[in-house]
């Protein structure tokens, strides 16, 4: 099929005002009969057929206002029913189908997990359930009655209130009807029907209505669901103080199932999260696990009002919900926890998933302008460089100036289908400023990169940036045009303390940010009596590619005195870049490596500096990832190379600062039990970071330590580190510490799929075997997402160098496995495939290896869409 493209949006023909479910749940034949009061829209074709879509749907009957409709009166196709002539006013129509949800393995529609039947309808998974106009800007009031056994059932839940339940008399089955009272589109339909337990509170919202919070998941695991509730309860409140969005029904339910494609999914008043984002506790679950959890509980809440209550007139403006969404969880997590070190994280992640997609086949902007499979753009682009570009706003209107747009933009949009034009109005008319320019974040696609050199004048005590933009073309895009860049930037002077900013044209930058617009612009700042350092993009204000004449003392001077802690840290892992690169190149070269003498130095006065958040020092400390070294050397690529160059930099790393690294791993010793607060998890992060350090050396004393601590560990977070230790550092110790760790924990699957992930991640040959041999482990399941995520995702995405194997047998692997997964679960497959995205960057016998993979999937008959499109592209 041709690609849908956004130019060519059209308004729907028909609208749905209310629609009325009832769902009788059967294993293999759930029965679904949809009422749905239709009308012509007046601002659609005049005169047009009914075009309902639909997939592995079939149907038993329909009738229009209570008559059954002809055979000519319609057509039915794999992919729809269409009405041919149907009378001109409204109308009732009643479309009877059937399901088979045990055969549902693509996980979209409604489907079992384990026993428990579930639904998942974004993007597209509504036409699985009924036929339907599947499309963001059809909003209608759903009423769904669930009918199912009790005894395979007993727990029935929809969206909305719950209106009415029973016993259905003379049989062993009973239903429950639910009601939305607000118009939403189909996209957010969700049913609930099984053996679940229960957890709830109350939230009293700002206003004094009483909310019923419940978290259900599977039998005998509610003791792991606290934590989830308290993250839920914390983002009403903050959601109501920050945004002034309340809760808008009488009860909000979270399901947790273990088949799931993605991590949770918002539909109104009940999310469906994937149990990995759900489940904590101390003995199973980490820190960065807790941190998820209420990163992910926040999302979806937070989707209430920001993809609910205002949803996406069409499927291009994805990020108009997910971008803002992320921000907002951002924003959350950073008021709950250390801001700079969710700064700091937010960003590392950014760079390590978002930009090699910008600078790859895949590339795409924010807003796309054509899509063949819509699941394939759930991307790093969409989600994070979405909320980047929110960040922008709100950096560029300051505090005040975003709060009035948003708060305009949840008022003049509640109830609509809204576009990325309708948000960036608010912002404009609330400010009175001119958003045109900055639109083009939406449009264009790649990573800005902006090159800075400073010049300081000491007759005129004055100091210049020169700031040049350009923006690399990407597929189908070739030119661009500048883009607007808010570059927070500080003058740092010898004495450390920033100087104050007085820029000779008055201008905004005395805020500390300079508003860049053209390819290259020039700043002067006045009364700058010393050559200063200067500390750009701080924050790290645009997600942009920075280049500057920055010597190694001055970004050594930043790493100890910078007042703006990302850049702090950011110098220091701009010094280890520069250091990995080098000694990357005398890899392959084979000459001597470089010594990391300026890195030691920053690394050490970080460790030294007893003010800082241990949560910052560990992040300071951790070495940049291969990942991160293949993205800045660009083109070329040798893995083995790169993990050459790391492993030395770090045993050199290990050698010189080992007695402070000892003496921070004792001082951060625990002093109670586990909580994981921000806190605890900083102090437990440092002195993990400084085990890994330490046994980076290779001493003897160095994995004693991680054995000794492997052994001692009391809780999921440090016996997980220390595994991971001994896994990469300690061949001899790994499969005694593997072993042990299995035989504790194969009875939790979210367990061994760390068990499952640390093995595919290991950096020698063997991995493939064991990943391979892995697969036929009884713990192992095809079907099952997080397994297959924790399995293969980890070995494509996290171990470049059996991956990107010179044999090629890394590539094979991977898309062999794909096109086993296609024919079950069509997105999933997609997803892994999308590891292959900085392919074109390999030196060129693994970029021919990994190019003879994908054309053996390309080649594959009967390849799903989602497959074909992601190859295609890759290709292309
Ligand atoms: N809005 C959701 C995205 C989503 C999804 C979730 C589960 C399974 C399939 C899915 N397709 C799209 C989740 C979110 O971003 O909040
Ligand atoms: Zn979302």
């Amino acid at each position: 099929p041709p690609p849908v493209r956004l130019g060519d949006y059209l308004p729907p023909d028909w609208l749905v005002d209310t629609v009325h479910l009832d769902v009788r749940l059967h294993p293999t034949a759930s029965r679904i009969v949809a009422t749905l009061a239709m009308r012509p829209n007046p601002a659609g074709r005049e005169g047009s057929p009914i075009v309902l879509d639909g997939d592995e749907l079939s149907l038993k009957s329909l009738t229009l206002d209570g008559e059954p409709l002809d055979g000519t009166a319609y057509v039915v196709t794999p992919a729809a029913l269409t009405l041919l002539a149907p009378p001109q006013r409204a109308l009732t129509l009643e479309i009877e189908t059937v399901v088979d949800p045990s055969a549902n393995t693509k996980l979209m529609g409604l489907y079992r997990s384990s026993s428990t039947y579930c639904t998942q309808c974004e993007a597209e998974g509504f036409r699985r359930i009924t036929f339907f106009p599947d499309r963001p800007d059809v909003l209608a009031v759903y009423t769904t009655r669930i009918e199912a056994e009790r005894a395979e059932a007993p727990v029935l839940l929809g969206n909305g209130n719950p209106v009415e339940s029973g016993a259905v008399e003379g049989t062993s089955r009973h239903y429950a009807v639910w009601h939305d009272p607000w118009p939403k589109p189909c996209y957010l339909f969700a049913l609930v029907g099984g053996k679940l337990d229960r957890i709830t509170e109350e939230f009293v919202t700002a206003t004094g209505k009483r909310v019923e919070l419940g978290i259900y998941v599977e039998l005998g695991k509610t003791e792991r669901a606290g934590y989830a509730m308290d993250a839920l309860k914390r983002s009403m409140r903050w959601d109501e103080e920050v945004f002034g969005c309340e809760y808008d029904l009488d009860v909000f339910n979270i399901v947790a199932v273990a088949d799931f494609n993605m991590g949770a999914m918002e539909n109104k008043g009940l999310n469906i999260f994937n149990d990995k984002y759900v489940l904590a506790s101390p003995q199973t679950a980490t820190d960065a696990d807790y941190a998820n959890i209420e990163a992910i509980i926040a999302h979806e809440y937070f989707h209430n009002w920001t993809g609910n209550r205002i949803t996406c007139r069409d499927w291009f403006q994805l990020c108009l919900k997910e971008g803002l969404t992320v921000f907002r969880d951002q924003e959350f997590s950073a008021d709950a926890r250390s801001r700079p070190v969710k700064r700091i994280s937010d960003v590392r992640l950014l760079k390590g998933h978002q930009f090699p997609e910008d600078a790859g086949p895949l590339a795409h902007p924010v807003r796309p302008s054509s899509y063949r499979e819509i699941n394939n753009f759930y991307t790093a682009t969409v989600y994070e460089k979405g909320a980047e570009v929110v960040r922008m706003l709100k950096t560029l209107l300051g505090e005040e100036g975003f709060r009035a747009g948003m708060d305009l933009y949840l008022d003049r949009h509640d109830g609509d289908a809204a576009t990325v034009e309708d948000f960036l109005a608010c912002f404009a008319n609330a400010n009175g400023v001119d958003l045109a320019q900055f639109a083009l974040w939406y449009a264009q696609s790649g990573t800005p990169q902006v090159t800075v050199s400073g010049s300081w004048d000491e007759a005129a005590r004055s100091y210049r940036l020169d700031i040049a933009q350009t923006l690399p073309p990407t597929p189908g895009q070739s030119e661009k045009l500048p883009m607007v860049i808010p570059l927070a930037v500080g003058l740092v002077g010898p004495d450390g303390q920033d100087m104050t900013l007085t820029p000779d044209d008055g201008s905004n930058a005395a805020r500390g940010v300079l508003l860049i617009t053209e390819p290259r612009q020039s700043f002067v700042f006045r009364d700058v009596p010393h050559r200063p350092v200067p500390s750009l993009n701080r924050g790290f204000s645009a997600p942009v590619k920075l280049s500057s004449d920055m010597s190694t003392a001055d970004l050594l001077f930043l790493a100890r005195h910078d007042s703006d802690p990302f850049n702090r840290f950011d110098a220091a892992q701009t010094i280890a870049l520069g250091h990995l690169v080098e000694a990357t190149a005398a890899a392959r070269a084979g000459t001597a490596m470089p010594a990391p003498d300026a890195l030691v130095a920053a690394l050490g006065a970080t460790l030294d500096d007893g003010a800082l958040d241990p949560a910052f020092v560990a992040q300071a400390l951790s070495i940049p990832s291969e990942t991160d070294v293949a993205r800045e050397i660009g083109e070329d690529v040798d893995p083995d190379a790169i993990h050459g160059a790391r492993t030395r930099l770090r045993r050199a790393v290990s050698d010189a600062l080992a007695p402070a690294l000892h003496a921070a791993y004792v001082r951060h010793a625990p002093s109670g039990a586990y909580c994981p607060d921000a806190a605890s998890a900083g102090r437990r992060a440092l002195r993990n970071t400084c085990l890994d350090l330490l046994a980076a050396g290779g001493t003897p004393e160095g994995i004693a330590r991680a054995q000794v601590h492997f052994e001692a560990a009391d809780n999921m977070t440090d016996r997980f580190f220390a595994l991971s230790v001994l896994a990469h550092a300690a061949p001899q110790a790994r499969e005694a510490a593997l072993a042990a760790f299995h035989e504790r924990f194969h009875e939790d699957p979210l367990v061994v799929d760390k068990w499952l992930a640390l093995q595919a991640q290991i950096a020698e040959p063997q991995a493939l075997e064991r990943v391979r041999g892995l697969t036929s482990h009884p713990a192992f399941a095809w079907s099952n997402p997080n397994r297959v995520r924790a399995l293969i995702g980890s070995f494509a995405g996290l171990n470049p160098t059996q991956f990107h194997r010179v044999d090629g047998a890394g590539h094979q692997l991977v898309a062999g496995a794909v096109m086993d997964i296609d024919g079950r679960n069509p997105q999933l497959a997609a997803r892994l495939l999308a590891a292959f995205k900085s392919w074109r960057s390999l030196e060129p016998v693994r970029r021919a290896s990994a190019e003879a993979a994908l054309r053996r999937v390309a080649e594959k008959p009967d390849l799903s869409p989602d497959v074909t499109d992601i190859v295609s592209r890759s290709l292309g």
